[in-house]
């Protein structure tokens, strides 16, 4: 049995003049054969395109249709005896048809067993795009107000946080997509520049520049947007400008106390590229590859994965995204070039690797950062591995990614009780980071190589990861 693409016809009996109008309402498909079985009283109302069906369904009345194994069946109607009679009526010339029962009243219980048999209403499936469409109308709407806002200005600073992270590049990209502006009248502004690697990765691959400015300089804007931030974050007592900025678009906790003219704070969405992504649809605006890919990239990072605080809507958008997205841009962002000389520290670490109580503990000496949490990924694949720790030494500290396999103790846990005392750490249930100076290593443990960095941090993982047995 193949199950190549079906060439058969798509046979739709109504019942009735007013189910067959329904249905040629929503466009007559080519593939599709109409029938109309009509009531007693609606004889010469024959709804345009249908064939008749006269006398009923029986007397072999489906044989009339010439069927053939191939063709697939739609009955619509309301009525529960007429197609307990129809699906009576179709198994005689074909006993296992597939066959759409298209109802909003009847139940599985109305309906006979049949193996190929699916029901669905006609409200719910109208239903679910309506309620869409009034989304999108919403949307629009704010959009409209947004674009009224802003239209005049001369310069809007598109205010992200210090160090932005990839869903607040993303949004504020995508906003200026939707305010139809270039970066010189609406530039991305920070107080602090873009740090880790994988969002300097984001801003290259997509060509996002951040402009690091002071407080004084917000001045120069006569339009300001703050996104996925509030004005908290600039500390107890932000500039006057900051409290008052002309549009807050966020998804973290509501905070009072501050007058944004527009204010779209939606605290049950994953990540604030989401809205953008609604606001993008909503506006059909064009979504590139590029702008698309730093959405997914946004909401793709903010949720981990969609793991972590993902409302539907952020699964909405993920799917449209995840159409339209470049993976090989996607790919540049998430897997950075590695440098040559932190290919040869990991070769090295290689060279003696084992796995040790679960553990895949490397050590690279001294690298570029990013080069850490890529080798700790990788590690985590060796057989035996529940543990990866991938440490290096960067500027005057000891970094190190780690990575688990999920079921045991929170890697973010166990990072905060390894660093304790000695340095900074923390992290999710699979993913942590940690960072011990130099100094307070070698004031510990006597010696910073690569030797005595191995053999303490290895009993600190065993101890930390073995503590919550006790
Ligand atoms: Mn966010």
């Amino acid at each position: 049995m193949a199950f190549g693409g079906r060439v058969g016809r798509r046979i739709i009996i109504c019942d009735g003049a007013e189910s067959a109008r329904l249905w040629s309402r929503i466009g007559v498909d080519a593939s599709e054969e109409l029938t109309w079985v009509p009531r007693e009283d609606e004889s010469r109302s024959r709804p345009p395109g249908f064939k008749i069906l006269q006398g009923g369904l029986e007397k072999e009345a489906i044989a009339k249709l010439a069927p053939a194994p191939d063709d697939e069946y739609a009955l619509v109607s309301d009525d529960g005896p007429w197609t307990r009679l129809a699906v009576r009526e179709i198994q005689k010339v074909d006993e296992d048809a597939a066959i759409l029962v298209l109802s909003d009243s009847l139940t599985a219980e109305d309906l006979p067993d049949h193996p190929s048999l699916r029901r669905t209403g006609w409200k719910t499936l109208i239903r679910d795009d309506i309620n869409e469409e009034f989304d999108h109308l919403a949307n629009l709407q704010r959009v409209v107000r947004i674009r009224e806002l802003l239209e005049d200005r001369e310069k809007v600073g598109i205010l992200v946080q210090p160090d932005p992270d990839p869903d607040g590049l993303a949004s504020g990209y995508a906003l200026r997509a939707i305010l139809g502006r270039k970066r010189t009248t609406a530039p991305l502004i920070s107080f602090g520049e873009v740090q880790r690697p994988e969002n300097q990765a984001l801003c290259d691959a997509i060509g996002i520049d951040v402009r690091v400015i002071t407080p004084e300089e917000i001045g120069e804007f006569d339009g300001l947007v703050l996104v996925d931030v509030q004005p908290n974050v600039f500390g107890d007592n932000p500039p006057e400008r900051i409290c008052a900025p002309d549009l807050i678009v966020d998804h973290h906790p509501e905070r009072s106390g501050f007058n944004p003219t527009i204010s779209d704070i939606r605290t049950a969405y994953g990540a604030t590229s989401s809205i953008f992504t609604e606001y993008l649809r909503a506006t059909n605006t064009e979504i590139n590859p590029k702008l698309a890919t730093a959405l997914l990239y946004g909401i793709k990072s903010d949720t981990q994965y969609l793991g972590r605080e993902t409302s539907p809507r952020d699964m909405h958008s993920f799917a449209y995204l995840h159409a339209q997205h470049s993976p090989a841009l996607l790919r540049r962002i998430e897997r950075p070039a590695l440098p040559l000389d932190g290919l040869k520290a990991l070769g090295r670490a290689l060279a003696g690797a084992e796995v040790r109580d679960g553990i895949h503990m490397l050590v690279l000496g001294r690298v570029r950062e990013d080069v850490i949490p890529q080798v700790a990924d990788m590690a985590l694949q060796a057989e035996g591995a529940e543990w990866a720790v991938a440490i290096g030494t960067v500027d005057r500290n000891i970094v190190f990614s780690v990575r688990n396999v999920g079921y045991v103790r929170a890697a973010g846990e166990v990072v905060r009780a390894v660093v304790e005392g000695l340095g900074v750490g923390g992290g999710h249930r699979s993913m942590a980071k940690g960072i011990i100076p130099l100094k307070a290593f070698r004031e510990v443990y006597g010696s910073t190589n690569k030797n005595q960095i191995r053999s303490a941090l290895f009993d600190a993982f065993i101890r930390a990861i073995h503590h919550a047995d006790d």
